[in-house]
């Protein structure tokens, strides 16, 4: 496959696509001889349970599965090291939390579920968002306070939402988006629509009291929610073990079942959130504990590297790296080759590349989108007069 016409088709559409609508044309060529073939995979380690069976180790996915993973999760890992290369150049300000590691997380969860069903998370919300078929434009333009991003500007790194694909965001509270998430059950549940909510927190938020009202009601209605714990083992920069007298996460709901699972084998995820998704809509909540890891520090402001040692994080990238997993086992079972997986990450790269560019282009938000969608209708603040200088302020 020539690089040329890969850099030539890159356009603004595929800008505006969700990630999984871009199929490069090398595995496009891969794509048409074997993607209806069925590939039984173990996952790497077996899964552990609390409170209820575990599900199979072998896992059913297609060649299509697979090139898709591997294409997702490297345009995940660009745009978050684009992200950290941007803010060190000041063009990303206020706070920023990288998700790179963890994408086996996002891909997998993806990969079990419906945008019908709903997610919300946490602050490190990038990935989850692109994942839900957020564009890298919207990404780049909302992380650089542009009118083109998810949300006009107003959020930044940390306030990520896409309703019409079910996620609701993107919260700033350690562990607030837990609660949130149980409600959204509740409705679902209220509504008889036969869909679940994935509520994401990390080990750090495990310890919150909200966690533990918000998993009583939810068991005791038996609403359609998975508590997904993802556990990359240290808080801002507290490790699991000097928080939790328990770091097994997976257990914590005591009479709520859980699961404990490899989360850094996106396969071993989608079993997982497959298995939980039926759990919840017949039994109720669950638990599910993503044992996974971030290469970057907690947030931009922290180098990672006072509370871990580099050996840690090299050992971790070398042994159970996400992607390189997924490569593997392209390679192993001959679905494209490594020249062609180097030219899927080229072409990722320029994608990225492309939308920072256009990102830039999208003009800051007007002053008077400070007040839409912070009140109510027809509430707010409101300037005015010749020199806008007259404020006016309705509240509820
Ligand atoms: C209620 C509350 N307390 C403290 C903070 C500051 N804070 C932000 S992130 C964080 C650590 C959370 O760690 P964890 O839940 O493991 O998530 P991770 O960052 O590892 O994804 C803390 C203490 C906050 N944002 N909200
Ligand atoms: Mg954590």
């Amino acid at each position: 496959m020539a690089l040329a016409h890969v850099a030539s088709s890159t356009s603004r559409s595929n800008l505006l696509r969700p990630i999984s609508a871009i199929v490069s044309p090398n595995l496009r060529r891969q794509l048409s001889t074997d993607d209806t073939r069925t590939l039984t995979i173990e996952t790497s380690v077996p899964f552990t349970s609390h409170q209820c069976e575990s599900p199979s180790r072998s896992v059913d996915t297609t060649p299509s599965e697979l090139l898709s993973f591997f294409r997702d999760m490297a345009t995940m890992r660009r745009m978050e090291i684009a992200a950290d290369s941007l803010y060190k150049a000041k063009l990303i300000r206020g706070f920023c939390h990288l998700y790179d590691g963890q994408e086996a997380v996002a891909v997998g969860m993806e990969s079990a579920i419906t945008k019908k069903d709903s997610i919300i998370t946490a602050y490190r919300d990038h990935c989850t968002f692109l994942g839900r078929g957020g564009t890298l434009l919207q990404v780049f333009s909302e992380l650089m306070g542009r009118i083109d991003g998810c949300s006009k500007g107003k959020g930044g790194s940390m306030h990520f939402y896409k309703k019409d694909s079910g996620f609701y965001g993107g919260h700033g509270i350690v562990g607030a988006q837990v609660p949130l998430g149980c409600g959204l059950a509740f409705a679902q549940k209220y509504k008889k629509d036969g869909t679940v909510t994935f509520a994401l927190y990390g080990d750090g938020a495990a310890n919150q009291g909200q966690l533990f009202e918000a998993l009583n009601i939810s068991a005791l209605w038996d609403l359609p929610a998975i508590l997904v714990c993802e556990n990359n083992h240290y808080g801002m920069g507290t490790a699991e073990w000097r928080a939790a007298k328990s770091p097994a996460y997976y257990k914590r709901g005591d009479y709520v079942p859980g699961l404990k699972v490899d989360g850094m084998d996106a396969l071993a995820v989608k079993q997982a959130c497959k298995f939980a998704k039926e759990h919840a809509l017949k039994n109720g909540p669950i638990i599910l504990e993503m044992d996974t890891y971030r290469y970057h520090g907690h947030s931009m402001s922290d180098p990672g590297s006072t509370y871990r040692t580099r050996d840690e994080i090299s050992g971790v990238r070398q042994e159970r790296d996400p992607i390189e997993r997924v490569r593997k086992l392209i390679l192993s079972h001959d679905l494209a080759t490594e020249k062609e997986l180097k030219d899927t990450e080229k072409e990722v790269r320029k994608l990225v590349d492309d939308a920072i560019a256009q990102a830039k282009e999208s003009p800051m938000p007007e002053p008077h989108e400070l007040f839409t969608n912070v009140y109510a209708k027809g509430y707010g603040v409101e300037a005015f007069g010749a020199d806008r200088k007259e404020v006016r302020a309705v509240l509820p």
